[in-house]
C-alpha cells in the first residue's frame, strides 16, 4: 500500500515538539500507534509526547518508552501537564480517533492551538475538516497498519521496514495483532503483508501474542465465566445476546482496566449468534459503555449511532448510553425490535 505523504513530511520536517494523541480508554491499537510513532519521530530527532485521557491496561506497560520523561501522560492524572503539551506543540498528531471527543479532555485544547493537526485514523466518518492533514480510510485492519504504510512511504524509511526501529516495528505489530484479535477479523492482504515484513524485520511475534493475549489474572477469568454463565441473556429471535457489567462485580472481581476487553465477542462463538452487546457501567455511574459486534453483512455501526449515541465499524462498534445500567436490557431488546431492516444490513 503506497500513501501520499508529501504534505505529512512538509509537517514534520518543520515541526520539534509534536504531541501524540490517543483516545479515551487506550486499547492496543491505540497504545501501539501512539508508542510507534513516538518511536520513529524520536529515532528522527524529534521531541515527541505521548498524551492519552485514561490509562492503559497493565499488560501494555512494556510498550512505555525508556526515557523516563517521555513516559506516556494521563489526562486523568495531570490533565494541566497534558493541556500544557498540546498548546506547547507544533504539531498535534491524533491516531486511532475519528472525532476530537474521544480524547474526553483536550477537544477544545487541540482545536485552539496554532499547531497544524494531522489525523490518522481507520475508524468511519472521522471529522476530517477538523485537521490540517487527515490519513483516514476503513480499507485497513487497525491505525497501526495505517500508520505502518505510511511511515514505509515516508521518504527516508523508502519502504525499507529494516529503517524503523525493533520498538517501533513491535508496537506496530501490537496494534495490528490487537485489532483483529490476531487475524480474526477486518483482515485484508495488506494486513498479512504488513506482519511479514514485521516479522521479517526481526518482531518476535509469540512474545508479543504471550505479552498481550496471555495476560489475565486469575480474578478476570473468573470474572469471564460468571460473565458467560451468569449475565449473558440470550435473545432468540434476534439471533443476540447481551451482557451488563456493573461496578459491584467489578469490585468484587477486582477489575483492572483492560479485563473486559474481548467479552464482547464471546457470545459471537454461538452459532445461532449474529449480534453481540456488553455494558459496562462506568466508574462514576453517570453513564454505560456499550461495545457491540456482529457477523457478516449485519452492520452494528448504524445501530450504535442510531440507538447507542456512538459509531464505529459494520462489525464492531461502540456507544454511550445515559440510563441506569438497569434500565438497559428493556431499552437494547427494545432497540432490537426497532432497528430498520435496511440499516442492518447496509
Ligand atoms: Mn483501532
Amino acid at each position: 500500500m503506497q500513501i501520499d505523504t508529501s504534505r505529512l513530511e512538509s509537517l514534520l520536517a518543520s515541526a520539534d515538539r509534536i504531541a501524540l494523541v490517543g483516545h479515551f480508554n487506550p486499547d492496543g491499537d491505540a497504545l501501539g500507534s501512539v508508542t510507534a510513532a513516538y518511536h520513529y519521530l524520536k529515532d528522527r530527532g524529534k521531541k515527541p509526547r505521548i498524551i492519552l485521557p485514561s490509562p492503559y491496561p497493565e499488560n501494555m506497560a512494556f510498550l512505555e518508552p525508556d526515557d523516563p520523561r517521555d513516559r506516556m501522560l494521563i489526562c486523568e492524572n495531570d490533565l494541566p501537564g497534558a493541556r500544557a503539551l498540546v498548546a506547547e506543540a507544533d504539531l498535534v498528531i491524533c491516531l486511532d480517533l475519528n472525532r476530537l471527543s474521544r480524547t474526553e479532555y483536550l477537544e477544545q485544547d487541540i482545536l485552539q492551538t496554532r499547531a497544524s493537526k494531522v489525523l490518522i485514523d481507520h475508524h468511519i466518518a472521522a471529522e476530517l475538516e477538523r485537521f490540517d492533514l487527515a490519513i483516514s480510510t476503513i480499507g485497513v485492519s487497525s491505525t497501526c497498519e495505517l500508520l505502518f504504510w505510511t511511515l514505509l512511504s515516508l521518504p527516508d524509511v523508502a519502504g525499507d521496514p529494516g529503517r524503523l526501529s525493533l520498538r517501533c516495528a513491535e508496537s506496530l505489530y501490537v496494534g495490528m495483532m490487537t485489532d483483529t484479535n490476531n487475524f480474526a477479523n477486518s483482515v485484508f492482504p495488506d494486513t498479512f503483508e504488513m506482519a511479514s515484513k514485521l516479522i521479517a524485520r526481526g518482531v518476535d511475534k509469540d512474545g508479543l501474542q504471550e505479552k498481550v493475549l496471555s495476560c489475565y489474572s486469575v480474578s478476570r477469568t473468573r470474572l469471564m465465566g460468571h460473565m458467560v454463565k451468569d449475565k449473558m441473556k440470550v435473545v432468540p429471535q434476534h439471533q443476540a445476546a447481551y451482557m451488563l457489567l456493573s461496578n459491584k462485580e467489578k469490585e468484587r472481581y477486582h477489575f483492572q482496566p483492560g479485563d473486559s476487553e474481548g467479552f464482547v465477542n464471546l457470545p459471537l462463538a454461538i452459532r445461532t449468534m449474529q449480534v453481540s452487546a456488553l455494558f459496562t457501567e462506568n466508574i462514576d455511574g453517570k453513564y454505560v459503555r456499550v461495545s457491540l459486534r456482529s457477523k457478516g453483512t449485519i452492520n452494528v455501526n448504524k445501530f450504535a449511532i442510531r440507538f447507542f449515541n456512538g459509531g464505529g465499524h459494520r462489525n464492531a462498534a461502540g456507544g454511550r448510553l445515559y440510563m441506569p445500567l438497569e434500565a438497559v436490557p428493556a431499552y437494547f431488546e427494545q432497540a432490537l425490535d426497532n432497528w430498520p431492516e435496511e440499516e442492518k444490513f447496509s
